[in-house]
């Protein structure tokens, strides 16, 4: 089976220290929770940033400085900025992190329900305004589904031309408003892609070690990470997000999936090596 790409959400924009002390805000933060799940085995870093205080933020100048604060703590990562941003942002501050030429961006197909009140906006207009200025700019997206639908939308707009294919897909399992966390949710969503797609899987909460092993088996990749689960067990807070990036090279070597490298993920997903 091919390399496991594992990548680490490391901060997300909802969670807080209050859930979890160990959420990273701080430029000096945000880069250690890299460092210690890239030293784990994570290709991939998700990143949000957050003011220092937590708010968050899309500030260009902020991702700019995490980004530097990232690189000479792991300079071979594939730093993977949000262009989702927090529920209630604009799309122009979403899009902030772009114009800092990152190798790859998430591309949210979809409008979910968060809870509560909260909505996750993504008109198709948006999401064909993202892909765009992701083609112009070289961007490679990661195509973030919260729901089957979410890849109908992906895959009528990459027909258009708005998302180039391959896609890579990140199937988010288990939010409150899109598709549950069962094995039966997750062999649909990955018998949904286009032949030749590739795909990670971000199970939420507690299905996040679940959801890691089923595509582990499956020949997929993984996404752990604070932004979508704090514990590394019942009961027990993660210490870092490198804990949660060691838990999962645990469990794929249990399977005989060996880690894939930054430079091997590059290969994978067919972005230029540096
Ligand atoms: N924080 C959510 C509103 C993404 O990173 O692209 C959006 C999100 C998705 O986390
Ligand atoms: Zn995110």
């Amino acid at each position: 089976m091919e390399k496991l790409i594992i990548t680490a959400a490391i901060c997300g924009a909802e969670v807080t220290k209050e859930h979890n002390p160990a959420i990273p805000y701080t430029l000096e933060e945000i880069a250690k929770e890299a460092e210690s799940a890239a030293k784990a085995g994570a290709a991939i870093i998700h990143l949000h940033v957050r003011e220092d205080d937590g708010t968050p933020t899309q500030s260009k100048e902020r991702f700019a400085a995490a980004f530097d604060a990232i690189k000479a703590k792991c300079p071979d990562v594939i730093i993977q900025p949000s262009t989702g941003g927090a529920v209630g942002m604009s799309n122009e501050e979403r899009l902030q992190p772009i114009y800092l030429h990152p190798e790859m961006a998430t591309l949210d197909c979809g409008t979910c329900n968060f809870g509560g009140d909260d909505i996750f906006v993504n008109t198709e207009n948006t999401i064909i305004e993202f892909g765009k200025k992701m083609i112009e700019l070289g961007i490679k997206p990661e195509v973030e589904v919260f729901d089957k639908g979410m890849i109908d939308m992906a895959i009528r707009l990459c027909k258009k031309g708005y998302i180039k294919a391959p896609m890579h897909f990140d199937f988010v399992m288990g939010v409150n408003g899109g598709i549950g966390a069962s094995l039966r949710d997750v062999v649909f969503m990955a018998g949904s892609i286009p032949a030749g797609s590739t795909y990670t899987v971000a199970g939420v909460g507690r299905a996040q070690f679940e959801m890691a092993v089923a595509s582990i088996i499956m020949g997929g990749h993984v996404r752990v990470g604070f932004e979508d689960n704090i514990y590394l067990s019942k009961g027990v807070l993660a210490k870092s997000n490198g804990e949660l990036v060691e838990k999962t090279v645990r469990l794929a070597g249990e399977f005989g999936r060996k880690i894939a490298t930054p430079a091997e993920a590059r290969e994978i997903l067919g972005l230029p090596a540096k």
